[in-house]
């Protein structure tokens, strides 16, 4: 099966509201907790509930799914007639019954022995299958039996990064919609992943249409992950492939090389730049700026283990009051680091996030894992060091394939 193959052709809608972020810190730090499928069993009360929490909610999408999608609409129409199909060799005939059709139909019983056997045949294949499939399951101390391409698609989002209990909760909710006669519909199942998936993530409208003057563009995150690089592709893809006004700020007085850095791409791209050394400047040269389309600001790498540092960037930001917070985070940290560091900056009020580095990441998977608790729109992803060339504006069904292939489905 094509790995491209459950995207064609779907639409998206009713995302709106499907999302409820997870309350409280417990929950919060059970869904790090990486659970092995060894121990599952030992993962206590508290990431029971926490499974249950999600399961219920993705079931709820996986509903509606089932009442809204046009897509699943053509899914069980095609299901009703495999379905109907499926039903044919159940409603065997017998003794006398089966006598008279084949007479009927002109066979005589020694030419029927070789069907029933092969039919038996196929069946007795069947049981073996299924014992097997509950067997593997079994010794994998599961709560539940799975069928093997479940268990295989469980498998392949646990090794993307996805949290397990995140991993378990989707496998769930799309088993929980599946007849017995589709369990080994490999293509089905994908297909639904992709739109259960799809009902997940968010992204941003894109800003090059916005009509606001001086509207304000903030990047902000942890250091290196590529927020100076990432500013000057965007401004640099604004004004040369949209021909908008555009300026930039930054806030980075911290490293004289960062000016610098951003200085000769200015210089080049014949964009005006302000570097600011207080929330007072920051507001003089945002008002200098009002009449352009666009003001981008740069802002200081922080670690999000000091407060400090992340209260001092809170007040350049409340001073540039931006309408756009776009969190830049890199592909290539591990899961639980993305979580802390999304975890932290949170409290400086991103509403966006940012992803960088998708060409070294190996496992893009983990970006399901934010936009699951944090349930904000993804604007850009990038792809590399290249200015402006290595920027792409997220895009619904790539992010979905990342999530549900890793780097091999795009
Ligand atoms: N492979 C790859 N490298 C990138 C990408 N984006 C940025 N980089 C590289 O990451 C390094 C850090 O980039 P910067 O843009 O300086 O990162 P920053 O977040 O501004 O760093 P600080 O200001 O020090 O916090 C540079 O070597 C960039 O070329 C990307 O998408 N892919
Ligand atoms: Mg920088």
């Amino acid at each position: 099966v094509s790995a491209t193959r459950p995207f064609d052709g779907l639409s998206v809608a009713n995302r709106d509201g499907l999302l409820s972020p997870l309350s409280n810190d417990a929950s919060d730090k059970n869904l790090m907790e990486d659970q092995t499928v060894n121990n599952r069993q030992s993962a206590g009360r508290s990431g029971t509930r926490l499974m249950a929490q999600i399961t219920d909610r993705l079931r709820g999408v996986m509903g509606r799914l089932a009442t809204n999608e046009p897509i699943e609409r053509k899914s069980r129409r095609i299901l009703r007639n495999a379905g109907e199909a499926s039903k044919k060799p159940v409603a065997e005939p017998t003794g006398n019954m089966m006598l008279s059709k084949l007479k009927s139909t002109g066979m005589n019983l020694k030419r029927s022995r070789p069907d029933q056997i092969h039919h038996l045949e196929a069946e007795i294949q069947g049981l073996k299958k299924t014992l097997r499939d509950v067997m593997a399951s079994v010794q994998q101390n599961q709560t539940h039996y799975l069928p093997e391409v479940f268990r295989q698609v469980e498998q392949r989002l646990r090794n993307n990064d996805i949290h397990e209990a995140l991993t378990k909760a989707i496998i769930d909710a799309v088993y929980s919609q599946t007849q017995p006669s589709e369990s080994q519909d490999r293509r089905l199942l994908e297909k639904r992943l992709a739109l259960l998936v799809l009902q997940l993530i968010r992204q941003a409208p894109a800003i090059e249409s916005v009509k606001t003057p001086g509207y304000k563009v903030a990047l902000l995150g942890p250091t290196g992950v590529g927020k100076t690089t990432t500013v000057a592709k965007i401004a640099a893809n604004l004004k040369l492939n949209h021909g908008r006004k555009v300026a930039l700020i930054t806030s980075d007085t911290f490293r004289i090389a960062a000016i610098e850095q951003l200085q000769t791409f200015a210089n080049i791209a014949g964009i005006p730049l302000s570097v600011v050394y207080s929330p007072t400047e920051m507001q003089q040269e945002i008002e200098r700026y009002r009449d352009y389309d666009f003001i981008l600001i740069d802002t200081v790498g922080r670690s999000q283990k000091n407060q400090r540092q992340l209260s001092e960037l809170k007040e350049f930001l409340d001073a540039a009051d931006p309408h756009e917070r776009h969190l830049v985070l890199s592909l290539t940290n591990g899961k639980r680091t993305l979580f802390d560091v999304a975890t932290r900056f949170s409290d400086l009020n991103p509403n966006r996030f940012i992803f960088t580095k998708l060409d070294e990441s190996t496992t893009p998977g983990v970006m399901l894992n934010l936009l699951y608790k944090f349930q904000l729109p993804v604007s850009y992803l990038t792809t590399g060091q290249t200015v402006p060339t290595d920027l792409r504006p997220a895009h619904l069904k790539e992010m979905a394939k990342l999530i549900l292939y890793g780097n091999a489905g795009v």
